[in-house]
């Protein structure tokens, strides 16, 4: 789209010096089909800083061992620098006490432990489960099961044609008294919306619920308080914040969590062992079962380091100045569909469709320009059926992102046009 306004903005983010971000990350420096890697799949998985590959390093040549076990040296550097990353996730995240942070493999496994464990104490027939037409399967499937299990009822809060939640009928819902627990992300993976977390607390709080709140898109993002959000869980994944793929975690308010019962039973959970009966370890470690992924939480913590020496306000700036750059550019593709909210409410997510190519065609027609995105329903089959649609394509940014890079995926997605026999 040279030529258009949005095109001859300067490459330069206003916020943040992005040259400088990249040269952070090895991986950026790779080459495919002959191009320089456009790399727009973050919300998948986000690429890793020197920093976060330097503490996966340093952690297996000096200090490698069993946690919580040993009563020799390597144990305890190993279980020193465990629990340290812990404290550093709690901060990232405001939680009050690193003793409400569970490591867990991601988001999957975050919420999955409070269906099962919260859900299977707390749900019975009658109750209801809260969800968005918005969420990630991750979101989705974990209370099914439960629902199953439990008797109980799954609701859903729906989705305008914007990309919005419908809020007004937030009360309507609540108002039938049998919502237990509302469970909503933070930013849709789909569609980018923000939503209004705070918001939807006080009204499910209100009801006597409790809320979780999906924070796979959000907590690398921007600056999250737990307390502020009014959350009473909050899952996200190491690995799309920077960390290592298998690391995650899940913080769950004090009170809360004290009335859990155990999630996977095993070793390093337990205070003693009898033949047909355990007593529990305190908290968190009642809620992590074997040995856990030591080397994840450890390079968990150098991302949040790093992305705390970037600045969460200025990545968040940063993504939504690309998602304003990127709405416009992407607007003026001739055929193009774009999903979602405008660029103030929504996060570096920008999903589309074009008349001429199916999503998996597009994304392959770019592959050979060097350009990853991704294709398809985004784990995410509620949002395709309620805009009537099988697929996707989608470009997603993060603090490495560059305007260069959108106007690649501008360029690319004529080059769709012309190999799909658009005039
Ligand atoms: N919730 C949301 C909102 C997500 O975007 C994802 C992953 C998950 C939960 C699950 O996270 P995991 O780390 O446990 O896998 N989203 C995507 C995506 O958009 N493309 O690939 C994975």
């Amino acid at each position: 789209m040279s030529g258009t306004g949005a095109a001859t903005a300067p490459l330069q983010s206003p916020v943040l010096d992005v040259e400088r971000v990249r040269r952070d990350f090895p991986i950026l420096g790779e080459r495919v089909n002959g191009y320089p890697i456009a790399y727009l799949d973050s919300a998948a998985t986000a690429q890793k800083p020197r920093a976060v590959l330097a503490a996966l390093r340093d952690y297996y040549e000096s200090q490698n061992a069993n946690v919580h076990r040993g009563l020799h040296e390597l144990s305890r550097r190993a279980t020193e620098a465990y629990e340290a990353a812990r404290t550093t996730v709690a901060e990232w995240i405001g939680a009050p006490s690193p003793s409400e942070v569970i490591f867990t493999r991601g988001t999957t496994e975050s919420i999955n432990l409070v269906a099962t464990s919260w859900g299977s104490a707390n749900l019975g027939p009658g109750d209801e489960i809260l969800l968005t037409e918005m969420e990630h399967h991750s979101n989705l499937v974990p209370w099914q099961l439960v629902a199953k299990r439990t008797g109980a009822k799954l609701r859903y809060l729906q989705i305008d044609g914007d990309g919005r939640l419908i809020l007004e009928a937030l009360p309507g819902i609540l108002a039938g008294g049998g919502v237990r627990i509302a469970a909503v992300g933070h930013v849709s993976n789909a569609l980018g919306t923000i939503n209004p977390v705070r918001e939807i607390a006080e009204e499910v709080h209100a009801a006597g619920a409790l809320l979780l709140v999906d924070g796979a898109q959000g907590a690398g993002h921007h600056r999250v308080d737990v307390r502020e959000l009014g959350a009473d869980f909050y899952a996200f994944s190491g690995h799309k914040m920077c960390g290592p793929t298998g690391s995650g975690a899940l913080w769950v308010r004090g009170e809360v969590l004290e009335e859990m019962p155990p999630y996977q039973g095993g070793g390093e959970m337990i205070e003693f062992v009898r033949r047909h009966e355990s007593t529990w370890a305190d908290l968190p470690h009642k809620f992590e079962a074997g040995t856990p992924n030591i080397a994840g939480a450890i390079g968990m913590a150098a991302a949040v380091k790093y992305l705390g020496g970037v600045g969460p306000e200025k990545i968040l700036a940063h993504e939504q100045s690309l998602a304003e750059y990127a709405l416009e550019a992407l607007g003026e593709v001739p055929g193009i569909r774009l999903f979602g909210p405008p660029a103030a409410e929504r996060a570096g997510i920008l999903s589309f469709r074009m008349d001429v190519a199916h999503p998996h065609d597009i994304s392959t027609v770019l592959d050979r320009e060097g350009i990853a995105i991704r294709a398809g329903h985004h784990c995410a089959q509620l949002v395709m059926e309620r805009y009537g649609v099988g697929a996707m394509a989608r470009a997603s940014f993060y603090l490495y992102t560059t305007q260069e890079e959108v106007d690649r995926l501008v360029k690319g997605l004529g080059t769709v046009r012309s190999i799909f026999g658009a005039p």
